[in-house]
């Protein structure tokens, strides 16, 4: 039986800019260490080959460090051979990427840069269908039905792009969900989507191996392909090292201490430095169950990798009651207080000043909180 592990999108020396400096390098880190945990998922199942269906590399030009150092990652089990076929963002444009891979690679690193059919294994023949630059403009996998291979050979491609388009006019340059079929394929295996995904039963997305953002819901990590006469079975496997989490927190007015639900709800203390975090909060509250929520979560924020909370579906309401919290009518605090409710609460002003005011409100009640 032919059997190998399908990854695509590793995205080797990708920057990560929209997250703070220090937790950049980790995520990268974490990128370079998928190489690792992939050669460990492939041995774990007994498996000899690793097919990359594009993006190794995250630019045209990654770093020499990069290059070189997941170069040597590859090589270090030399038990593991290693498919590499140019995606969109490591595309045969890339000339001197290439260049230099095919210089560095070491023996057990082989890579798929001509549309030609390879020999794979004894009885199954590669058909890889290399990105020839980021938009290539038209299917790439289209030669793919009339690859000559051996009579009674396997036929398993490799390609990256996407089979789907969310643009309205027609897109010629997309892979048809039923290309394993029409090109007599035992399996298509994708690259570009960067979750795992089914397309058919002998066409997935792999995915992934390391998550990069809280979009996906699949946990990140390869396909186990075995080819088997009935056709593929295909098992994912976990390897993402870094967890991203999404908590849902759905307030209600008086249901209590919302803030007091929370510990029951985040991961354990001892995952959480290799866990980012997502809290949407929605719903509606008082200032008081706000107060109570941002306090909750400062507590535990420095306990993640990443800590992100998104308050624009929360709703805060303020009563007359809140009022009391700020002190004696008169002094500094209440009156601050009363002037930004009565703007809060003033049809004629523009609602982002309204906003403004209220947010405010909420911020004074938190500190006049610390400052009781
Ligand atoms: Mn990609």
């Amino acid at each position: 039986m032919i059997r190998f592990l399908h990854t695509a999108d590793l995205h080797l020396g990708k920057p990560f800019g929209r997250f703070p400096e220090d937790l950049r390098g980790r995520l990268r880190e974490a990128r370079h260490a998928s190489i690792v945990r992939l050669a460990a998922a492939a041995r774990g199942h007994g498996i000899a080959d690793i097919l990359v269906a594009g993006d190794s590399f995250d630019t045209q030009t990654p770093l020499p460090a990069t290059l070189r150092q997941a170069l040597h990652a590859m090589a270090a089990d030399a038990g593991v051979r290693w498919w590499l076929l140019p995606g969109n963002h490591d595309s045969l444009a890339a000339g001197d990427l290439w260049q230099r891979v095919g210089r560095d690679a070491p023996p057990n690193v082989r890579l798929l840069l001509t549309p030609e059919p390879v020999a794979f294994a004894t009885g199954a023949v590669l058909l890889p269908a290399p990105c020839t630059q980021r938009r290539p403009g038209r299917d790439l996998t289209a030669g793919m039905a009339d690859a000559a291979t051996p009579e009674g050979a396997l036929r398993i491609g490799l390609a990256h792009g996407a089979v789907q388009s969310f643009s309205e006019d027609g897109n010629e340059a997309l892979i048809p969900p039923d290309r394993a079929e029409t090109a007599g394929l035992a399996f298509l295996a994708l690259g570009d989507w960067h979750g795992q995904l089914r397309i058919g039963a002998r066409c997935w997305y792999a995915g992934t191996p390391e998550a990069e953002g809280f979009r996906h819901a699949a946990p990140p990590g390869a396909l186990v392909v075995a080819l088997a006469g009935t056709g593929p079975e295909v098992t994912p496997v976990p390897t993402g090292a870094l967890a991203w989490r999404s908590l849902a927190l759905d307030l209600l007015p008086g249901d209590g201490d919302p803030a007091a639900r929370l510990p029951g709800l985040l991961p354990p203390v001892a995952s959480r430095r290799d866990t980012l975090l997502r809290v949407t909060a929605t719903g509606r509250t008082g200032l008081a169950g706000e107060g109570a929520l941002v306090r909750a979560l400062a507590a535990v924020e420095h306990d993640f990798a990443f800590l992100e909370v998104d308050r624009t579906g929360l709703a805060v309401e303020h009563a007359p009651a809140d009022l009391e919290h700020f002190g004696l009518p008169g002094t500094a605090l209440r009156v601050a207080a009363e002037a930004l409710r009565t703007d809060a609460d003033d049809p004629s002003l523009p609602d982002e000043e309204r906003g403004a005011a209220l947010a405010a409100l909420s911020r004074l009640h938190a500190f006049a909180g610390d400052a009781a």
